[in-house]
């Protein structure tokens, strides 16, 4: 059903509300609606000044109305009807009341509440999938309220989001400087080296317009990757680099920054103050610590000695090999080595001779970029980061460093992105642009504590760093046997233990290990009951087959469903649920968050019907309400959303708009007593507006400093510095964690415990997916191409293709139709543009498609954009258009030490009969 055309003279209603259908969200619109239809997205011109994008949405977010009214949508609960799953299987759904789907699920879970919430391996009998990289929580209402009070659910059943994710990134980037996400402060920023960043795909409507702006102003960006993205075409420079080489590439930056360049370039004075550089490093790899405190010790150039690293006054030394009279070195578990007259080698130093070997001819033969280019490149990012100016921002005197490195998700996620991580960390640490305006700074925080301020997320540790949550490695507190069945804290400790961790746990391992138990590993055991809401691991994931036969056999699995797809096509129940322009919730919006979104502002935003519900859909608050109440757990979702399970807590220090908890509230008054206590939160609570204020003015926020988007700063305050360039706590961590693992007996991680190092080095990453192929008992020569993805503008994820607008709007960006090819590499198989190709990878699967011939791509490359070949998603199952993700390997292989893989495969290219211009 498409809306019927307005009436002239009809009543018009704009209604504000948010769009937060992809990461890069969330972004103020209004609705407008013509006698209760809906008919246009338009900006929210009350949020100009206010919201990063002047109250802009970008393209996707027209695509809502298609969505509301989309003739495909599943408008009342659904019973499968046939007990047989599988792809080729109708799952016969047929229509029931929202009553008999709620008892259906109610005694389910009821039945599984009696028996015990764990099953006989320990793992919890429920398991959820949420995906879109975090954003379903900004729809699903108190939902989360209800999963607070179930207990135990395993959250690791991924789908994607997360190890396909930026990954080292979100671990690593946490961990040096509490960096979720990692960007440029773009409206500073005059020089961007991105490493496969496509931000302008990828970075939404905030990040499209700061770049379009910094480009304005010009802002130079050298794009490097295998492909010429969209991004790509946007930036001053393009280089085709040859796929996950990229580690080699930063490295020989730093290579000729610290060797073919004048020292004095370099911001000397925070490599010695902020960074762990000059702390001296023992001959066993660890700190020499101070006999009488246990701390660092680095060389005092006032007064001629080794010093404890916080001694006042102080001159440590950068580089160089001093004597130190009397130290220690701290190991893994109780290694101690108590030394006298030795010798302690700079943290740089060290640095400095481990780059040595990385030149930029060498890392032309590797990554296939000219060692001229590296080197111009290189020269001309230390030229552009005004190394010793400052700036003043709301008063305070800033150090001014416009230059930044970013990163893409094949780049940052699976072997290699560690590397890439610490190099493009360490490039911004040799310039002092780290965390100061213009240069390379984090979003948000999702694994230290507490979220809302990251600049708060941390204590010093007496080795003068900020501390970390790690996974506990020691042998009294590491966890031997998983919580659940991906096991992320037994082992990645970089992972952490935060509600987003089990997410960022090497989620394919949840469908890996139940075909393929692990050694020494409690087995794994399919869930009783699954819930699923806005993900589709059947298209999203790797190795999408094996996904689908894993989903299959899942004994109960509950959908959240807006329309058909792959996942829910093996649903037991769909449920329908209030869409975007539909459901009512209150978000917080504002302060700092990825893609880049920077705000200097803070406050909640509201999502308000703008059409009635369709057909029997049901607000996600009443459904999660109606849920704890079938299953006993009324009184403690109430208190789960007193205390703000939902996002904001209903008491403050002097307002309490709690909810009585032994009764069920319907979504208008849980909302209601929400936006009072958010209104009280913003004004110390002189004022309490409810629904009906919010409902009008859509939202409200008070400011938030600028000054607050760069940690350098607070690090300072602090009196700390980031434990770069040398890794000696995670050297520590991965020597305790193989100890662990050796003493269980288990090898499986062997491989993945080296990345554990003091110093990162360049390995034949490349080679890595080149031996899977072996390991598939095929020769690397008969699998000749790389195929790589990218994001599009039009597109979330998955999410969106069944709106045919976006469909509509993608058909004018190229490659949105086929396998992306050089023309040069198509001349040689005989192939012309429109041609069909048949694309196969050494798991043994294969897609077809057509031929896009493009320059913009490396002739060893294919482009996959996207992620398309759907079957069952209504509209996008007749693109004839494939994806990557059959063909990618699900492996132990292909998996990082942080658990993550990437989104590349070698694969093989034949034509095959049909063409379609
Ligand atoms: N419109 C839109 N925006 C989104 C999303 C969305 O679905 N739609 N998703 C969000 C999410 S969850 C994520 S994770 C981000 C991802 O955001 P990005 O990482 O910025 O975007 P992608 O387009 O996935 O990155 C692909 C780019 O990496 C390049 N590439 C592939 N392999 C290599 C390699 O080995 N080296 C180098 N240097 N480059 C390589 C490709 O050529 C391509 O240009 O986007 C977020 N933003
Ligand atoms: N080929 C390829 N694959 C990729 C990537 C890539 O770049 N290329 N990127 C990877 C990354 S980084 C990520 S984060 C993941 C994301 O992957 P997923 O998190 O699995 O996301 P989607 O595939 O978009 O699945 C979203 C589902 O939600 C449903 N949905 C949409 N709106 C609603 C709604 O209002 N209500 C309900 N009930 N359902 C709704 C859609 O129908 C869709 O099935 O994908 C990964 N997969
Ligand atoms: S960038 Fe994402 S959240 Fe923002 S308007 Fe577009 S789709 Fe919506
Ligand atoms: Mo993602």
């Amino acid at each position: 059903m498409s809306p019927p055309p307005a009436k002239a003279g009809g009543v018009v209603e704009r209604v504000p509300t948010y769009c937060y259908q992809c990461v890069a969200g969330p972004d103020l619109m209004t609705v407008k609606v013509v006698d209760g239809i809906a008919t246009e997205v338009e900006p929210n011109h009350k949020a100009k000044g206010v919201h990063p994008a002047e109250g802009k949405v970008c393209v996707k977010a027209f695509g809502l109305i298609q969505k509301a009214y989309s003739p495909h949508r599943i408008l009342t609960p659904m019973k499968r009807t046939n007990p047989r799953k599988g792809k080729d299987q109708d799952p016969g759904f047929v229509p029931i009341s929202w009553d008999e789907a709620m008892t259906i699920v109610a005694d389910k879970l009821n039945a599984i509440r009696a028996e015990g919430l764990l099953d006989e391996a320990g793992y919890p009998k429920v398991a959820a999938s949420f995906g879109g990289a975090g954003t379903p929580t900004q729809y699903m209402g108190s939902l989360t309220a209800f999963l607070s009070a179930w207990g135990p659910i395993d959250f690791g059943f991924g789908s994607g989001q997360g190890v396909k994710c930026y990954h080292s990134e979100h671990l690593y980037g946490e961990f040096w400087h509490r960096g979720y996400v990692i960007t440029p402060d773009t409206p500073r920023t005059n020089y961007i080296i991105s490493c496969g960043n496509n931000s302008e795909a990828s970075a939404g409507v905030c990040g499209v317009y700061r770049h379009a702006e910094a480009r304005g102003r010009g802002m130079k960006k050298v794009q490097v990757e295998p492909h010429l993205s969209v991004t790509g075409a946007c930036a001053s420079e393009w280089l085709p680099i040859k796929p996950k080489t990229d580690a080699a590439f930063l490295f020989a930056l730093l290579n000729v920054m610290v060797f073919e360049s004048p020292r004095d370039r370099l911001d000397l004075p925070f490599l010695r103050d902020r960074t762990s550089s000059p702390y001296l490093v023992g001959p066993h790899g660890f700190y020499l610590r101070d006999p009488a405190t246990g701390k660092p010790l680095l060389w005092d150039e006032a007064s001629g000695q080794a010093v404890p690293h916080d001694t006042p006054g102080a001159v440590p030394a950068l580089e160089g090999r001093f004597p130190v009279a009397s130290a220690f070195e701290l190991g893994a578990d109780e290694e101690r080595w108590d030394q006298t007259g030795v010798e302690g080698v700079t943290a740089f130093t060290k640095f400095a001779e481990h780059m040595a070997q990385y030149t930029a001819d060498w890392a032309e033969k590797v990554c296939d970029v000219p060692a001229a280019r590296i080197r111009k490149v290189a020269h001309e990012f230390i030229a552009a980061a005004c190394v010793g100016q400052t700036i003043e921002i709301e008063g305070k005197t800033m150090p001014y460093r416009p230059v930044a490195v970013t990163l893409g998700k094949t780049v940052n996620n699976g072997w290699g992105g560690a590397e890439c991580c610490w190099a493009r960390t360490m490039l911004t640490v040799l310039v002092g642009a780290l965390e100061v305006p213009g240069g390379t700074i984090g979003t948000t925080i999702r694994i230290n504590r507490p979220v809302s301020n990251r600049l708060e997320s941390f204590e010093a540790t007496i080795d003068g760093f900020m501390d970390y949550p790690f996974n506990p490695t020691d042998r009294e507190t590491w966890k031997a046997k998983p919580s659940i069945r991906n096991a992320y804290s037994t082992l990645v400790p970089l992972v952490g233990n935060s509600s987003w961790s089990p997410a960022l746990g090497p989620t394919q391992f949840s469908y890996m290990f139940l075909d393929e138990p692990q050694d020494k590993l409690p087995r794994a055991t399919f869930p009783e009951f699954l819930l699923v809401y806005r993900t589709n691991p059947v298209i999203s994931f790797w190795d999408t087959d094996r996904v689908a036969s894993v989903v299959s056999r899942m004994p109960f699995v509950v959908c959240f469903a807006v329309t058909r797809d792959e996942t829910n096509h093996f649903a037991d129940i769909l449920l329908p649920d209030r869409t975007d322009l539909e459901g009512l919730q209150l978000i917080r919006i504002g302060g700092t968050k990825f893609q880049e979104q920077y705000w200097d502002s803070q406050g909640f935003a509201l999502r308000q019907p703008s059409v009635k519900g369709r057909g029997d859909s049901r607000d996600f608050t009443d459904i999660a309400t109606d849920l704890a109440a079938r299953t006993g757990l009324l009184e403690k979702y109430n208190a789960a959303i007193n205390r703000g399970s939902h996002g904001v807590a209903l008491k403050g220090p002097n307002w309490d708009f709690s909810l009585p908890v032994d009764k069920a509230h319907s979504a208008e008054e849980i909302w209601d007593a929400s936006c009072r206590s958010a209104s009280a939160e913003l004004t110390d609570g002189a004022e309490t507006h409810g629904l009906d204020w919010w409902k009008t003015n859509g939202f409200r926020t008070i400011p938030f400093p600028v000054s607050n988007w760069f940690l350098t700063p607070a690090l300072v305050e602090k009196g700390l510095r980031y434990e770069l360039p040398y890794q000696e706590r995670l050297t520590r961590i991965g020597r305790q964690l193989a100890n662990r693992l050796k003493e269980a007996g288990i090898t499986w991680w062997d491989r993945q415990l080296e990345e554990y190092r003091p110093l990162f080095d360049w390995h034949d990453f490349p080679g890595i997916w080149e031996s899977h192929v072996v390991e598939c008992g095929a020769k690397v020569a008969d699998f000749p191409f790389w195929v790589v993805t990218a994001r599009s503008m039009q597109y979330a994820w998955g999410s969106n293709m069944h709106i045919p607008l976006m469909r509509e709007v993608s058909g004018n960006v190229k490659g949105h139709d086929g396998v992306v090819m050089n023309p040069a590499a198509a001349a040689k198989l005989g192939v012309e543009e429109g041609d069909r190709i048949e694309v196969s990878s050494p798991i043994g699967k294969s897609v077809q498609g057509r031929v896009v011939l493009s320059q913009g791509i490396r002739p060893d490359t294919l482009l996959m954009l996207s992620q398309f070949d759907h079957w069952a998603t209504p509209v996008a199952k007749d693109f004839d258009v494939p994806s990557m993700n059959k063909l990618t390997a699900m492996s132990m292989t292909l998996t990082d030490a942080t658990g993550s893989a990437a989104d590349l495969t070698r694969v093989a290219v034949r034509k095959v009969a049909g063409r379609t211009s």
